[in-house]
């Protein structure tokens, strides 16, 4: 299995109090906290399912949004960089999750600045890092990113979240190590080509943001011709809910760092 989908181990926050104030793009409602907690759990459930260890940190009430361990790093089989969120209220995050990462990393390299990039806006593949600009991520902040990883080998290609989408993971995943989930309103600008693509169907383009994690595709619950897609082209759904992440536009993704530490 490819080293783009296949980990040892994740770590994940366990959503604090606070996550009621997290940031949204539009208010749909607050988010039930004890229902919440029951997904993640769930979540982690499922993470743990495939044999990963899977370490869940405390709360941090002083961040809201700090469920979204995503966002604050990127870990790679060869090296982890602390991330600059692009959001105010969540560049405190970056600094926090620091101490994690060292522990399984040691040395972990980290944005400076004055660029901003958070996690969302990454897609790593077999082949390349993918990097979509937002309001999140700016040319500055993956200019930094791309210096850090070609130390290491790896190609980074710069991209374009579309307008009004939170991060580029929003509108994309990873299934293995040619194909990728799409919406079609991100494929169309071509990002993808060359690769093998599965589109959400019509009117499911939020369940676009699921993870690949061993031989399981974690997949947000609700979207069930998407789903129905997914298994019929072979792949191992396991639906977790997702309802009161999406009202602070999060997903699958969002909720872990997933890796395998360099040997
Ligand atoms: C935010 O707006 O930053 C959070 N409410 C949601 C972050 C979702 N993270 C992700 O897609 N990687």
């Amino acid at each position: 299995m490819g080293l783009s989908y296949t980990f040892t181990h994740a770590i994940c926050r366990a959503p604090s109090n606070s996550i009621i104030d997290g940031l949204r793009a539009v208010d749909t409602g607050t988010p039930d906290l004890d229902t919440f907690r029951q997904h993640h759990a769930d979540y982690v459930a499922a993470l743990r399912a495939t044999g990963a260890e899977v370490t869940v940190l405390a709360p941090l009430e002083e961040f809201p949004d700090s469920v979204f361990v995503e966002d604050a790093a990127l870990c790679l089989p060869k090296g982890a960089v602390i991330m600059r969120p692009g959001a105010p209220s969540r560049l405190g995050e970056a600094l926090a999750i620091a101490p994690a990462i060292a522990e399984t990393y040691g040395e972990v390299r980290a944005i400076e600045g004055p660029g901003f990039i958070e996690g969302g806006d990454i897609l790593v593949t077999e082949r390349e890092i993918l990097v979509g600009k937002s309001a999140r991520t700016d040319a500055d902040g993956v200019e930094e990113l791309r210096a850090i990883v070609s130390d290491w080998g790896y190609t980074l290609r710069e991209l374009q979240t579309p307008p009004d989408v939170l991060h580029f993971k929003t509108d994309c995943s990873l299934l293995d190590a040619e194909t990728i989930l799409t919406t079609r309103r991100l494929a169309a600008s071509g990002c993808f080509d060359g690769y093998n693509l599965i589109y959400t169907e019509d009117d499911e383009e939020a369940c676009a943001n699921a993870i690949r994690f061993n031989d399981r595709v974690l997949f947000p619950a609700g979207f069930p011709r998407t789903a129905e897609t997914l298994d019929k082209a072979g792949y191992n759904v396991t639906e977790i809910g997702n309802s009161e992440a999406a009202k602070l536009d999060g997903g699958m993704s969002c909720l872990s760092l997933r890796f395998t530490p360099p040997a």
